[in-house]
């Protein structure tokens, strides 16, 4: 039995990282867990975080998760620490314990995944299951519903944009969504709807900016205010953080849970 609450603590005592982006790799974690997780389609099953199957071919290679392959790599110690821990379990709880450690809310998580060493090609999701960011709402909803979400779960689930920042060499995207991307809130609701988002001028992919330039917005983020159904939503977020934060710990730990087999119950 691997001791869960030691393993968390050493999760939590690597987030701090001064040479990192804005200090803390908590942001890319996050994100390993959501990409690790966001492959599932409900049609047939296949995808998910069970397996761990993003170091192999082709979803290794899928431009989606450039750069992840820094965040599994700085994991690698712990799986080493704790080796009766799978990956599956690792990336997805190391993404549950960053949130909270930057003040968000604690999701429900379970252990239990199986890692896949020599996966068959169908058991390895498909390259393009996760968001194309240069897309708008009809994109957004087919791969969320293509996961098991509605409308609320995707408004929830897409402020996890208050962390974080966008790279150039990964994403071809630049800056950060908030002033405190280390910080989890609903600020990323608030400056949907505060600011005005104008065009970035520049030779990188199309990205809106503030007035002050510093702060940068995906055409998937605007989607969410330039489509009626997802804009009730944010603007109920930004006005109300606790619910925010409730409906983003359960949309979280289901988005964890996608395409989960266990041999035995949860605990
Ligand atoms: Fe995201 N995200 N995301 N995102 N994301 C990026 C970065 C982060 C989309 C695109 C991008 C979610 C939904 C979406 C995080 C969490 C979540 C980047 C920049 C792009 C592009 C990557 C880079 O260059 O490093 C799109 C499109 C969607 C939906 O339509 C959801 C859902 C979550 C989690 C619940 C986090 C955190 C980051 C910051 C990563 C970092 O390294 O700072």
């Amino acid at each position: 039995m691997a001791d869960w609450f030691a393993l968390e603590r050493d999760i939590r005592a690597m987030l701090k990282q001064p040479e990192w982006d804005d200090g803390s790799i908590g942001p890319v974690l996050v994100r390993l867990a959501w990409h690790s997780s966001g492959t599932y389609s409900k049609k047939d099953g296949t995808g998910g975080s069970d397996g761990a199957t993003m170091r192999h071919a082709p979803e290794s290679t899928d431009g989606a998760n450039a750069g992840l392959e820094k965040a599994r790599a700085m994991l690698e110690p712990l799986k080493k620490k704790y080796p009766a821990v799978s990956r599956g379990d690792l990336w997805t709880l190391a993404g549950v314990v960053a949130v909270e450690a930057m003040g968000g809310p604690r999701s429900p998580w379970y252990p239990g995944r199986t890692d896949k060493e020599k996966p068959k090609a169908a058991e390895v999701p498909p390259n393009g299951r996760l968001p194309d960011a240069s897309q708008g709402a009809p994109h957004i909803r087919d791969v969320f519903y293509r996961m098991g979400f509605n409308d609320r779960d995707i408004v929830a689930l897409s402020g996890a944009h208050s962390l974080g920042r966008c790279h150039t060499d990964r994403s071809g995207y630049s800056g950060p969504w908030t002033n405190t991307p280390t910080r989890f809130s609903n600020q990323y609701f608030k400056l949907l709807i505060k600011e005005k988002w104008t065009k970035k001028k520049w030779d990188g992919p199309e990205q809106y900016e503030d007035p002050s330039g510093e702060l940068m917005m995906l055409p998937s983020d605007l989607a969410l205010i330039w489509d009626p159904k997802f804009k009730v939503v944010v603007e109920e977020y930004a006005e109300d953080k606790d619910t925010f934060f409730k409906d983003f710990s359960s949309a979280f730990g289901k988005l964890l849970e996608l395409g989960v087999r266990r041999s035995s119950a949860k605990l």
